[in-house]
């Protein structure tokens, strides 16, 4: 029986809801970028510095905004649960974020919104497609500082809702990463996001080559001091990126995990893979808003568009 002889008589006809994912973004985490950026949400200052990098994701910033996105969901690396995808289902999480490195340049008060509903459908979609999924409710939890860097870098006025996923592995232990298991979970974030009808933007927070200064200088945003680790790990992110700028991104399928033997690269923790699988692989090439080192890691700022909903 058709859909229409299922309507009590003068009832309107509702429209399923519409969602998608509208775009995703590589938006590196390094806690550089925060400090360099003076917010008063992070209690140290600084007298700038890595303003490329910055200037990039002021761009982003204007992109999001037109967009007027209804979340942001965010994969990062530092929020690292062995057993599973965790998925925070915290309504409002409250704390202070501390780089456990790098204290000195990123003590972070956050407090922001989940979307419940959608995080609740995430962790039922990864579970539906076969994933070890679990729902995060302790509200004392504190929040990674890759998870905040990246949000506060592409929203620093927190008024989107947010959804973190956690990385269920770990990129300083394993040799190789799992990123088979990323593509699914990429599939399933698309899921549960068209499911809810969210009209949704991803953020993979990964940084791209990853070996890096063990020495600071005296003055953290000295730019004098700042250069790639080696050529080596320069050259492979040319690699990566000129594959980025000038292929579908369907070509980072193998590019992406030539690039992490090639360079120790932090996109082993699976963010990029799950973002781009959760765009489905668009046909179209990325746009490098930006690129740039921080203590020598490899770090770019890259937009792919989705669905126009
Ligand atoms: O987490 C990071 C990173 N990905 C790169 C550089 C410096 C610090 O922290
Ligand atoms: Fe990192």
């Amino acid at each position: 029986m058709s859909r229409v002889f299922r309507l009590e008589p003068g009832a309107p006809e509702r429209a399923p809801a519409k969602g998608g994912i509208i775009a995703g973004y590589l938006s590196p985490h390094p806690p550089h970028l925060i400090y360099a950026d003076n917010p008063p949400q992070n209690e140290p200052r600084s007298t700038g510095g890595w303003e490329v990098l910055r200037w990039a994701y002021d761009e982003v910033r204007r992109r999001v905004r037109a967009m007027k996105p209804d979340v942001l969901v965010v994969h990062a690396p530092h929020w690292i649960t062995m057993v599973g995808h965790h998925v925070n289902c915290v309504p409002h999480p409250r704390g202070v974020s501390v780089e456990p490195i790098f204290p000195h340049l990123f003590r972070y008060h956050y407090d922001f919104r989940t979307d419940v509903e959608l995080a609740e459908a995430l962790v039922t979609s990864f579970e539906d497609h076969g994933l070890v999924a679990r729902a995060m409710r302790e509200e004392g939890v504190r929040v990674d500082y890759a998870t905040i860097g990246a949000l506060h870098m592409v929203n620093p006025k927190w008024d989107i809702p947010v959804v973190s996923i956690s990385a269920n592995n770990n990129p300083y232990f394993y040799a190789e990463a799992e990123l088979g298991q990323m593509e699914v979970l990429g599939r399933a974030t698309r899921k549960a996001i068209e499911q809810t009808g969210r009209r949704a933007v991803l953020l993979a927070s990964n940084s791209l080559s990853h070996l890096h200064f063990d020495r600071e200088t005296e003055l953290p945003e000295d730019m004098g001091r700042e250069y790639p680790y080696n050529n080596s790990q320069y050259r492979a992110d040319m690699t990566l990126l000129e594959t980025v700028r000038t292929k579908p991104s369907s070509a980072l399928k193998t590019a992406i995990p030539e690039h992490i033997k090639a360079s120790e690269a932090e996109t082993k923790s699976g963010s990029l893979t799950w973002l781009l699988s959760a765009l489905d692989w668009p046909a179209t090439t990325g746009d490098i808003l930006g690129y740039g080192t921080i203590i020598g890691t490899g770090n770019a700022v890259i937009e792919w568009r989705g669905q126009d909903v």
